[in-house]
């Protein structure tokens, strides 16, 4: 094994980006790099574009600098080839059916607005395949780097609320879910989601249609979408406009096929209902972080600080530690954590690193949940490129 020094000195040593990128220092691998391009749909800032027909937009970093992420520069994915059309507020509604329920019945937005308590949370949303781009090996998918997420303070009415109205029989199994969005022309099954009853009936659990005070954006769900704190952004269904209660799992291609694990892979809680097949749905999120104010390559003045910001977050049991290293995980020194915005929130963390002597330093952050669950130091690799929470290793010149 190396010492933490004589690590430092062959870094120090490397000259090319390529050799640093085959280290693991690149943000993405040099190809998806080289396609970035910015691009402003309407209503947003130019955002990273990943592909135009689905709409699949990243955040850049910068805007995970607060905690909460601007709409204007929250992530955007589709699924169903073209453009999904605006909705207009007035011609919206809801239908709460299935065969678990007593009572099937249809709400406007005013409904939904007017006859059902206010509620709302601060949460991540997160796509599963956040980071796929940084597979090794590479995977197939949109090719996301590190900002397919956002934090936003979300508002509407509980799920349950809802469900309630309908009257919930007691051979509830699966709450189903589906937006306006659909394939016309197009040969991708329409997407469909489902979650288990007991994750629909929590408190937190919201039809939400306001995010950070303002109506959803079009490309966030206008005018109403599903919010499952905790659970990764797939769940999360957009422009809803059906809820089925029902009494056997939902079974079609987005719940039998995509968004699965190889069964027992991640320590994340199990779905039950939709284990007959010899994988598993992804659930809630795994541990991660990521730090905001470094960029790898980036050089520092001798004699300043290197200053380690950034969010951290994980599955909802809530951040307990950040650590930061700066000798390739030799040693770790505990991060100021920012103000607790709830559990299933982005939380900031912030430590300053001195810049003593020129060289090269490998600047490492570490999360911790509160549940004990701690990022890894080598990527779990499953072949649809989900739950990538690999230590980030930013390499910094002091000059
Ligand atoms: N109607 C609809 N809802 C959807 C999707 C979709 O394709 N259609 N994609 C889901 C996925 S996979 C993710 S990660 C989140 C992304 O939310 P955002 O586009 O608001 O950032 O929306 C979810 N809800
Ligand atoms: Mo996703």
């Amino acid at each position: 094994m190396r010492s933490s020094s004589s690590r430092r000195s062959f870094v120090a040593g490397l000259a090319s980006a390529g050799a640093l990128a085959a280290l693991g220092f690149s943000e993405l691998p040099d190809g998806a790099l080289a396609e970035q391009t910015l691009y402003a749909l309407p209503g947003k800032l130019p955002l990273i574009r990943k592909t135009f027909r689905p709409p699949n937009f990243e955040t850049p970093v910068e805007y995970f600098r607060t905690p909460i992420t601007p709409n204007r520069a929250f992530f955007v994915r589709y699924h169903l080839a073209g453009i999904p059309q605006p909705i207009k507020a007035d011609d919206w509604s809801l239908s709460v059916a299935g065969d678990s329920v007593e009572r099937p019945l249809k709400l406007t937005l005013q409904q939904l607005k007017k006859e059902f308590e206010p509620a709302q949370v601060t949460a991540v949303n997160q796509c599963s395949g956040n980071r796929r781009g940084l597979f090794e090996p590479h995977v197939p998918g949109v090719e996301w780097g590190v900002g397919a997420m956002g934090n936003a303070v979300w508002r509407g009415v509980r799920l349950k609320d809802v469900l309630a109205r309908a009257g919930v029989r007691s051979n509830a199994l699966e709450v189903v879910l589906d937006g306006a969005d659909q394939g016309a022309i197009d040969k991708t099954p329409d997407f469909v989601k489902s979650i288990p009853v007991d994750v629909a009936l929590r408190d937190e659990t919201l039809i939400a249609f306001e995010m950070n005070g303002a109506p959803l954006p079009h490309w966030n769900g206008f005018p109403a979408r599903l919010i499952v704190p905790g659970w990764t952004g797939t769940y999360w269904v957009k422009h809803l406009v059906s809820v089925k209660l029902t009494s056997t799992p939902e079974k079609n291609f987005w719940m039998s096929t995509a968004y699965r694990l190889p069964r027992g892979l991640f320590k994340t809680p199990t779905f039950t209902s939709q284990l007959y097949a010899p994988n598993e749905p992804i659930t809630t999120m795994v541990v991660n972080s990521l730090v905001t104010s470094l960029r790898s390559g980036q050089q520092v003045p001798r004699g300043k600080t290197i200053p380690v910001r950034g969010v951290a977050w994980d599955g909802g049991s809530g951040i307990d530690a950040v650590e930061v290293s700066a000798d390739f995980g030799g040693s770790w020194q505990r991060a100021r954590l920012g103000k607790d915005l709830g559990r299933y929130s982005f939380r900031e963390f912030a430590l300053d690193l001195p810049a003593r002597e020129p060289g090269a330093l490998v600047v490492m952050a570490r999360a911790t949940g509160k549940s004990g669950e701690t990022q890894v130091n080598r990527l779990i690799f499953n072949p649809a490129g989900y739950h990538h929470n690999v230590i980030q290793r930013l390499y910094v010149e002091v000059v």
